[in-house]
């Protein structure tokens, strides 16, 4: 069993320097809770900040801390006071929290924010660094550690990294607001396994990725150069059988043993049974949707008066982030609406909300989940929301209603709860009634089914779920994977050297030439004629460029060097300074096609069409994205019913559709060029589909070489035109 590094923010225990003596506390939260289990079940170390500045403690101090941080499995990242200012109340409270949960009107953007947040990431790389290795699994959690998984990746090519995101990820037209969200989304694409809680978030990554950067992905796998990185659901579960064991204990409990908040409980019930107790708990954070409630429950009160003085609201408010002007600002409008309903509805023997800011420990937490008939939790975005979930495993007589909005992760999985818009004080006010006067019998066939999910998706399952896919997704990196061209050059430099007789293949865009919006700007620079005149230039080599181009461009820009050209996909032939065709063509069926072309050309903007000699071309390069991939499917599509009577086929490149006459592909065009020669070198290097052929025709001993994508049957690995160019730089060499 490999080991699992875990690194957040924050370590899962803080520690107390009280009376010269040093203790440590289990922090509190849905991260330390739920990934407890993995990191007391497995091989594992933990690094996070663990709060204390080891400059102001001293040596000695520091020793014995994190002596006593090694006991439970976590090791420190120390971070200075001022860097944790501008990261972590900053960066990540200030700019990506707001932003994430859609509350652009407080997000900030703040170049030094974002300077600590650069920095204190590459601290965390720099400490982790020094005590992991290619064989450990390291598992990275949420949204202030965005750049390590890019930054340790570079360090350790080879070793598997997971993400997991706890907040939402925001759709594109709200992502793109940021200005640092390329570097964002290649910090994430540094990882093997990117989770998050629900498929919108996934889908809203994916299509940041493909937007901004143009990554494609095919389903949820996302090919970044030579790496393959997997996007995945993992809807984030309780440890199920705590909850429900602690709340049987509590229930089972004798009148002398119940803690005091029990007892308290049990006295407003004791003087009306009929009573109700509403309950919420939530960090008091902006999405968590407090104020909405209360309006809510103030409409409620006015609404149905027959409920007034038999309901109460239990709302416990964590304090959190309490020096973010947002969140005091919160805190001052929930003291007031407090303060008002209680004002308007109070009576001398009825307090319409019970309101606590503070923590409690879990343990009066569960007694409070146990104690209530409705939890009413309405947050204007959340991640997931564990609460809800809590909530309902710790209701062992399967008793109680659960209102959730719809905008948590968690009412994905919960559609047998009662479903809100936090935004309809309306709606919330008529469900809090609707659930007052739910018949019991209804109660207790929505709660069984939503606990046999929980249960079974509990948090070990998915834990185990995002580790066994990390695990999964090594090995078949490690089984199937070309290597890298790192890994075979001395090899492919030797063989090259000793050679007598070589023949270099080479496809033009995209591997000898970066792609251009307008391909006609995509001509060879000053570097590469003198590269590619070097190479062509040595007697025992035959350099031949292998492009789908038209032959008039590839005579205008190599008509008058020693490389040999073959054009269209091997429709032309460029010998002894003649173009031949290679067969029989006609063009005629173009009529036929061209205006379906250009239709497509019509309906989707930045997109064009280009004619060569036997061949027609849909660019989409500059188009939308999206709109251009599916236009793609559509037109294959289309012209896939047409084409039988034709001969025709249709060749898929990088951002293009080429419709052709049938049988002529890069590599019978190779193998005839080849043919009568006996070559004891033959290296062949592409980028897309059409190089496929090419390498797929080459005999065993070939060097098949791919720019990019994993998807292929080259041998071998590069990761850009510039590496190409460096390579063969280093053949002439
Ligand atoms: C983030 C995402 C996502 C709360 N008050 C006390 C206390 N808690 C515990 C609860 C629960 C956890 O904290 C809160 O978890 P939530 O999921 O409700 O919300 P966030 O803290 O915002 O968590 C969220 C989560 O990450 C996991 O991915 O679900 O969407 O925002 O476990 O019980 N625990 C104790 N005393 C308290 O006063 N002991």
């Amino acid at each position: 069993m490999k080991r699992i590094i875990i690194i957040s923010n924050r370590l899962p225990v803080s520690l107390n320097f009280d009376d010269n003596k040093i203790t440590a506390k289990q922090g509190i939260g849905g991260l330390a809770t739920g990934m407890k289990p993995v990191h007391e079940n497995y091989d594992s170390l933990w690094f996070g900040w663990p709060m204390f500045d080891p400059k102001a403690i001293g040596k000695e101090k520091t020793k014995e801390a994190e002596a006593l941080l090694a006991d439970y499995k976590c090791a420190p990242v120390y971070l200075d006071p001022e860097d944790i200012d501008d990261y972590y109340y900053g960066f990540s409270n200030r700019t990506i929290w707001p932003l994430f949960h859609y509350f652009l009107q407080y997000t900030e953007y703040k170049a030094e924010y974002w300077e600590a947040y650069v920095r204190v990431n590459q601290i965390f790389a720099d400490t982790i660094a020094e005590h992991i290795n290619e064989e450990d699994h390291i598992w990275i959690h949420d949204y202030h550690l965005f750049l390590l998984p890019q930054m340790l990746r570079k360090r350790f090519p080879n070793i598997g990294i997971g993400f997991f995101l706890h907040i939402p990820f925001p759709s594109y037209e709200v992502f793109r607001l940021l200005p640092w969200r390329n570097e964002i989304i290649e910090g994430i694409l540094g990882s093997d396994l990117v989770g998050f809680h629900t498929y919108d978030y996934e889908r809203h990554f994916r299509s940041c990725a493909h937007r901004l950067l143009g990554y494609d992905a095919d389903f949820n796998r996302i090919q970044l150069n030579t790496r393959e990185i997997n996007l995945d659901v993992f809807p984030m579960g309780i440890d199920y059988d705590y909850f429900e064991q602690a709340a049987i204990e509590k229930r089972n409990r004798s009148v002398k043993d119940k803690s005091e908040i029990q007892k308290e409980i049990d006295k407003y019930f004791l003087t009306q049974p009929d009573r109700k107790l509403i309950l919420s708990i939530d960090r008091l954070d902006y999405s968590k949707g407090i104020p909405n409630r209360l309006w809510a429950y103030e409409r409620f009160l006015e609404k149905y008066p027959e409920h007034r003085g038999k309901i109460t609201l239990l709302m416990l408010a964590t304090p959190t982030r309490s020096n973010v002007p947002q969140y005091q600002q919160m805190k001052k409008e929930v003291d007031e609406l407090v303060g008002r309903i209680n004002g308007e509805y109070g009576m001398i023997n009825w307090t319409p909300i019970w309101y606590f800011y503070r923590s409690m420990p879990l343990d009066k937490l569960i007694e409070l989940y146990l104690a209530s008939d409705i939890a009413l939790l309405t947050p204007i975005r959340d991640g997931m929301n564990l609460v809800a979930k809590e909530y309902l495993a710790s209701k062992p007589d399967d008793k109680g209603v659960l209102i959730l909005s719809e905008m948590a992760g968690s009412a994905k999985e919960m559609s047998e709860a009662l479903i809100i818009n936090p935004n309809n004080t309306e709606e919330i006010a008529d469900v809090i009634h609707q659930a007052i006067i739910m018949p019991e019998e209804e109660q207790l066939m929505r709660n069984k089914i939503l606990k046999t999910r929980l249960k079974r998706y509990n948090i070990d399952k998915w834990a185990t779920d995002f580790l066994g896919t990390l695990e999964k997704h090594s090995k078949r990196k490690a089984i199937y994977r070309p290597k890298n061209l790192s890994a075979v050059k001395t090899k492919l430099l030797k063989q090259y050297k000793e050679s007598k007789k070589r023949i270099l293949l080479l496809d033009y865009d995209g591997t000898l030439q970066t792609f251009h919006n307008d391909p006609q700007q995509a001509y060879p620079d000053k570097a590469l004629y003198e590269l590619l005149d070097k190479l062509s230039k040595n007697p025992n080599n035959t350099v031949v460029i292998i492009s789908g181009r038209d032959k008039e461009t590839l005579q205008k820009w190599f008509g008058n060097t020693d490389l040999k050209l073959i054009a269209e996909h091997g429709v032309w032939v460029c010998k002894n300074n003649e173009w031949v065709m290679t067969a029989q063509m006609n063009d005629e069926w173009k009529d036929i096609f061209r205006p379906i072309i250009q239709w497509y050309v019509d309906r989707t903007p930045g997109s064009f069409y280009e004619e060569k000699n036997y061949s027609l071309v849909w660019h989409y390069r500059k188009s939308d994205p999206e709109l251009g991939k599916n236009r793609a499917i559509e037109l294959k599509d289309e012209v896939n019913s047409l084409i039988a009577n034709h001969n025709l086929e249709i060749m898929e490149g990088n951002k293009v559709v080429e419709l052709k006459t049938s049988g002529i592909n890069k590599g019978q065009a190779a193998l005839n060029h080849m043919a009568g020669e006996s070559y004891d070198f033959i290296m062949a290097i592409g980028d897309d589909w059409t190089d496929e052929f090419l390498f797929k025709a080459m005999p065993a001993s070939a060097h098949t070489i791919k720019v990019g994508s994993i998807n292929t049957v080259a041998h071998t690995l590069i990761d850009s035109v510039q590496e190409v160019r460096d390579f063969l730089k280093d053949l002439t060499e």
